[in-house]
């Protein structure tokens, strides 16, 4: 192997191990999982789908493949599957382009107040091809869905989108559904983020509910880096297909679908439904910490809170990205609802316990994290004793590379 590559390959290694993970979108995967991603299955080129390929010697990709769709609508109870979407932005990409015509309208929440760039940011092409209307939080910074749907009605878009990248509340899908009936929108669900929690049974699944369900594999779910897409109408299914190959893509990603369906029979077993339970409690735990310490911090039915760092140490969000940086706790800047700083700045940060959950944590060990993060920011413990903290708590957990 390449030295360069390879020397950063141990010391990444080394940083997962000796650091806490708090990113809410990261997780750590099995070595099933990995040894899947990382195979030789990666030789293959399989444009089409399962019995209908482009290529000849696909015997075995099929069986994969399949089994992946098979496992995928048993986990989430749906009646198809499509497991190639290279992420989960290709995955929102492929339903507007199966559902909708350019400058259709979309409805969804704003990045800045938790939703996802794919759903209509400025700079994403959801907002050059489509008509982008947004819904606000509340000012407890929750979903108003009587206000949802006085926006709804007004706006009348043929997308309702819900589903969120910092929000740290369970979503009403029946709600959004009766909303998106009542304007003859189609409801998608993206439940990137909370994947894990519906298949491990502690949120509601959403594809009881949505026309389609929208996913990245990697989060919550801990599976390979991908995206999925999910729905109970033939006729949907069959637009989704065709907008994901040929339209949008070209070869599918055997090698990491092989690890989706890995990922997708880990989370069908009861030690998954364990670790679902355990990543909310242990939220729940560093949440109600902070809020004991006097920290300005979100209330969360998620794997995630937001921490206000502005109002609670005087600093930016990207100011206590960068010194909690410094003594190996990873997590990143995020913009709160009405935030006034840029979102290369913002007024506080995103923290989620997935990963660390896998890696063995407990509530008390959540509570820790949140009394490291909040001595160091108050700057009542310096860089040293911080640094020895994070060690001691990193070395109690499991190591990454024997998960
Ligand atoms: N970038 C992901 C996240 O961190 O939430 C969403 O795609």
């Amino acid at each position: 192997m390449d030295k360069i590559l390879k020397d950063a390959l141990i010391n990444e290694n080394k940083r997962q191990n000796e650091g806490l993970e708090l990113i809410a979108s990261e997780n750590f995967v099995t070595k099933e999982i990995r040894s899947l991603q990382g195979s030789i299955v990666t030789n293959k080129y399989a444009e089409g789908y399962p019995g209908r390929r482009y290529y000849g010697g696909c015997e075995y990709i099929d069986i994969m493949e399949s089994r992946a769709i098979e496992l995928a609508c048993k986990l989430f109870n749906a009646k198809y599957a499509n497991v190639q979407p290279h992420s989960g932005s290709s995955a929102n990409m492929i339903v507007y382009y199966a559902l909708l015509d350019t400058g259709d309208k979309i409805l969804s929440l704003s990045l800045d107040e938790g939703g996802h760039l794919t759903h209509g940011s400025p700079v994403s092409f959801s907002s050059r091809y489509y008509d982008i209307a947004h819904y606000n939080l509340g000012e407890d910074e929750k979903l108003d869905y009587e206000a949802i749907r006085e926006v709804a009605l007004k706006e009348r878009p043929k997308l309702l989108l819900a589903g969120f990248s910092s929000y740290p509340y369970k979503t009403d899908y029946k709600k959004f559904r009766e909303i998106a009936d009542e304007v003859g929108a189609y409801l998608l669900v993206d439940m990137a983020h909370i994947a894990g929690l519906v298949a491990g049974g502690v949120h509601e699944n959403p594809v009881d509910y949505a026309h389609v369900v929208t996913s990245t594999t990697h989060k919550t779910l801990r599976g390979p880096r991908g995206g999925l897409i999910l729905t109970n109408d033939e006729d949907i299914a069959n637009k989704i297909n065709k907008a994901t190959f040929p339209a949008l893509q070209g070869g599918p990603l055997e090698h990491v679908i092989a690890a989706k369906a890995q990922c997708f029979y880990e989370a069908s077993q009861s030690e998954f439904r364990d670790y679902a339970k355990q990543v909310v409690k242990n939220t729940k735990a560093a949440a109600d910490e902070f809020a004991k310490l006097d920290a300005i911090v979100s209330g969360t039915d998620t794997h995630l809170f937001l921490l206000n760092t502005k109002a609670t140490y005087g600093i930016s969000g990207k100011d206590a990205e960068d010194l909690l940086g410094e003594v190996n706790i990873t997590l990143n800047k995020n913009m709160l609802p009405n935030d006034k700083e840029r979102s290369s700045v913002t007024s506080g940060v995103r923290i989620g316990f997935a990963a660390l959950t896998t890696r063995g944590l407990k509530e008390d060990g959540a509570k820790k994290v949140a009394q490291i993060i909040h001595n160091y920011l108050s700057k009542t413990v310096d860089i040293k004793k911080t640094k020895e903290a994070v060690s001691q708590l990193t070395n109690e957990l499991k190591q990454v590379e024997q998960l």
